[in-house]
């Protein structure tokens, strides 16, 4: 009988253990994705602000370089919100500098894969210059205006690969 205790004790803990392992390349509340973690915010900020706050966690707003990415982050924000269609969340692509050049905040590069919904990026009130992904239309990107205040996805490289910060 305390052979069988013993036995489930250490079934109980090497579980335990697999579970903490496997989540480990991210912190608490991160989302493993490839060689990222990303975090969906529970508040909502101006894009600025927004930035300013993944940059405090020491990742940025997140950069989305293909169609698996995004596809991840749709899938993640749907499940997150169900059918809440006002969760948009900014992302990290801006024209600020320059009108409709579109750019990535952290590397300084243009978009290889965007993701537009119909008829944007459209400058609405020549006053959008910030990208939401955009719950309303499936998340496909809209730009809208960076004062808005809006929940936001940072993003930052896997913390933990073999005790290694990958960078
Ligand atoms: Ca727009």
């Amino acid at each position: 009988m305390f052979l069988l205790v013993k036995i489930g004790l250490f079934v109980c803990v090497f579980s335990l253990t697999s579970t903490l392992l496997l989540d480990d390349a991210c912190r608490h509340g991160w989302k493993h994705f490839r060689d990222r973690c990303y975090m969906f915010a529970t508040e909502k900020e101006t894009w600025t602000n927004a930035e300013f706050r993944c940059r405090v966690f020491g990742g940025h707003l997140a950069e989305i370089e293909d169609a698996d990415t995004n596809k991840f982050l749709k899938d993640t924000a749907q499940m997150t919100n169900a059918n809440d269609h006002n969760h948009h969340y900014f992302i990290g692509l801006t024209d600020e500098a320059a009108l409709d050049e579109w750019e990535w905040v952290q590397s300084a590069t243009k978009p290889n894969f965007t993701n537009w919904g119909n008829h944007q990026p459209d400058h609405q009130g020549n006053d959008e210059h910030c990208v939401l992904f955009y719950a309303r239309d499936h998340y496909r990107w809209h730009d809208a205006d960076c004062d808005d205040h809006n929940y936001f996805i940072c993003e930052e490289e896997k913390v933990n690969s073999g005790g290694s910060i990958i960078g």
